[in-house]
């Protein structure tokens, strides 16, 4: 049986999203947006590419939450993207209000789904998002580990002139200035990095990306979508077809690594039940007192809305 998808949000990430799922052809897709025709227009779009690049997938757009009905899987776009100048967390009050409608209709209308979320400030709308359908945190995860980990993996590649494919690098924390690269858990094909680089280099790409998101905003003049995308995929791959990679995503920490009561980028199993798995591990005192930092500073958000 075809899945069925909704993508909330037919803007830049929420478009480039629905592209991509729909060339894998293995759900329909829906996505809904507030502004009048928008979606419709994306849908129409893409479905267009079907003959071309060889897909049946069925994509519609519309503007009714109430066609989001029986979606197994949610994902949301919905809310502002920063412009250069601003951080993430400047989009928390507008933003969480989105959060809280979009969430409304979740909770009534796909009692059972799991929910993917995107929007800034990341690891504070994945919270608002958990709390307002009421939903197991599992079936409720954040997107920004993979984006965040592929950014640093990107610039390592280049550095050492290796395939992207050799590198693998987690990056944890919440996906905000405070983001936690781990170098000393970054290999190239098992290579742990530190062999293979000097500390100067390694911490002028540590630097880079942490500030990997400002960086393509101020090149756009808006936030970056094919990436984050593309991170979107990994995860739904990994829910959708149980494949149970390990990740970085934001979840709900309830005492792991020393956090309670907050969302934040660790490594997950993400499988058919969402998070299967957090997977806890020695950081180290200075990898963990950057956690504990990143997790104030998502903390000092949640308590801005009211948490
Ligand atoms: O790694 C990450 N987590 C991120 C986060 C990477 C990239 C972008 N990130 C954030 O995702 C970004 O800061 C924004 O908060 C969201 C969406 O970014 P996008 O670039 O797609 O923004 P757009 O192009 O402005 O699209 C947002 C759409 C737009 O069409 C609005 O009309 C729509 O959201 N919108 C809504 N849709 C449905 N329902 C409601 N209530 C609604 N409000 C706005």
């Amino acid at each position: 049986m075809r899945r069925s998808i909704s993508i909330i949000g037919a803007g830049a990430v929420g478009a480039s999203t629905a592209r991509a799922l729909a060339e894998r052809n293995y759900a329909d897709i829906l996505l809904v947006d507030v502004v009048e025709n928008l979606p419709q227009g994306v849908a129409l779009d893409i479905s267009q590419c079907g003959p071309i690049v060889g897909f049946d997938a069925q994509v519609r757009g519309s503007n009714r939450y109430e066609d989001i009905e029986g979606s197994d899987l949610v994902l949301v776009t919905a809310g502002l993207p920063r412009k250069p100048g601003m951080s993430r967390d400047d989009l928390v009050r507008v933003n969480a209000e989105i959060i809280r409608e979009v969430m409304g209709h979740v909770r009534t209308l796909c009692p059972s789904s799991l929910v993917l979320i995107m929007t800034n400030p990341l690891d504070a709308m994945a919270y608002l998002a958990m709390k307002e359908t009421g939903f197991e945190p599992r079936r409720v995860i954040g997107q920004a580990g993979v984006l965040d980990s592929a950014r640093f993996r990107t610039f390592i590649a280049a550095e050492l002139g290796v395939s992207v494919k050799d590198v693998t690098a987690l990056v944890l924390g919440g996906h905000g200035d405070q983001m936690v690269p781990l170098p000393g858990f970054t290999t190239v094909n098992g290579v742990p990095l530190p062999q293979l680089m000097d500390p100067a280099t390694i911490d002028r790409l540590v630097r880079r990306t942490r500030d990997g998101g400002a960086e393509v905003v101020n090149l756009l003049g808006r936030s970056a979508y094919y990436a984050p995308a593309a991170a979107f995929l990994d995860m739904v791959d990994s829910i959708l077809w149980d494949e149970r990679r390990l990740l970085g995503a934001s979840v709900y920490l309830s005492g792991e690594y020393g956090q309670r009561d907050v969302y934040l980028g660790v490594p997950v199993v993400l499988g058919s039940g969402g998070v299967e798995r957090i997977v806890e591990f020695d950081l180290g005192d200075e990898d963990g007192a950057a956690l504990q930092k990143s997790a104030d500073a998502v903390r000092e958000l949640l308590r801005v809305m009211g948490f």
